[in-house]
């Protein structure tokens, strides 16, 4: 696929004959069954054909729930072939069997030989948004648990090296690609109880960062989206060691926080960008929120 067709927005150019995608190896993927299928296709002149039809490839990593599974679903809605990786496989194959053109692959970004199973089963991608991580706690750095912090590290840190590391290949094989990371503000600021996760963002930012200068001249784009606050299932649920009472009053009386699909439309944004532009990073918050620490309650 050309970057233009990659990237122009829900156009699907199959040849006359159409092919299957090459993007998933050694499995025939008919691509047809997802995105639109337009009654009739006409060749024009310059048009170079491409692998089946839709986007091409889109790996979206923690897309178990919340931001991720916003996401696969969202940019399969965008013409892209989703692979949808996590660990909790049962959420994968529900989310698969309810949108087309997703497909479930079991992966932990903790564990190399889970990554390089991946990677090993994919080619040629477009898009790889690395999103698996999280917040673990909230206690002050002098009683903060080492290991909760491991822990973040090695999801929001090390897993997104170990990704983008396997997957680097495939991103530059063919039009090129896209790494895109949920980042986080607290990829930017830091605040109280926030140790572990804030520097875990913050090493997140500076990969990225660091990604984007050592690959200039190749042909893929580097982009962080950096949210505030958005209320998912999970996030807060996690960070709080599963008290529900305590992560319902994180988003209590906050005018509309943001959503995981407010979050996965700016990504839909970001990949859905003509191949020459490069959106560095985006910040998103709710209007109710002007900083990590500000926050308009009712
Ligand atoms: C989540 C945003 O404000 O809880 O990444 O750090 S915040």
């Amino acid at each position: 696929m050309d970057a233009e067709h990659r990237n122009a927005p829900h156009i699907a150019v199959v040849r006359a004959h159409s092919t299957p995608s090459r993007s998933i190896r050694g499995r025939e993927h008919n691509t047809a069954v997802c995105g639109f299928m337009p009654a009739r296709i006409i060749p024009q002149p310059g048009w170079r054909t491409i692998r089946g039809m839709g986007r091409g490839t889109a790996v979206v990593t923690g897309a178990s729930s919340g931001i991720g599974a916003a996401t696969a679903r969202r940019l399969a809605q965008e013409g892209y072939e989703v692979v949808a990786a996590a660990r909790r496989r049962d959420r994968l194959d529900a989310l698969a069997a309810d949108v087309p053109g997703i497909r479930p692959v079991t992966l932990d970004v903790t564990d190399p030989t889970s990554v390089a199973a991946m990677a090993a089963d994919l080619d040629d991608i477009a898009v790889l948004v690395n999103n698996a991580g999280g917040a673990i706690g909230v206690e002050p750095i002098e009683n903060a648990n080492p290991d909760d912090w491991q822990n973040m590290f090695e999801t929001n840190v090390l897993g997104v090296l170990r990704v983008t590391q396997a997957l680097l290949p495939a991103l530059e094989r063919g039009a090129g690609g896209h790494v895109v990371i949920t980042g986080s503000i607290a990829g930017r600021v830091v605040y109280e109880g926030g140790g572990g996760y804030t520097a875990a963002k913050h090493g997140a930012a500076a990969l990225v960062e660091t990604l984007r200068l050592e690959l200039n001249g190749r042909p893929v784009r580097v982009s962080e989206i950096a949210p505030g606050m958005v209320h998912t299932e999970e996030f807060s649920l996690v960070r709080l060691r599963g008290d529900q009472a305590a992560a319902d009053r994180v988003y209590e009386g906050v005018d509309e926080p943001l959503t995981a699909d407010d979050i996965a439309d700016c990504i839909a944004y970001v990949v859905t960008r003509p191949a020459h532009v490069n959106i560095d990073l985006l910040v998103v918050k709710p209007i109710a929120q002007a900083a990590a620490h500000k926050v308009a309650r009712r």
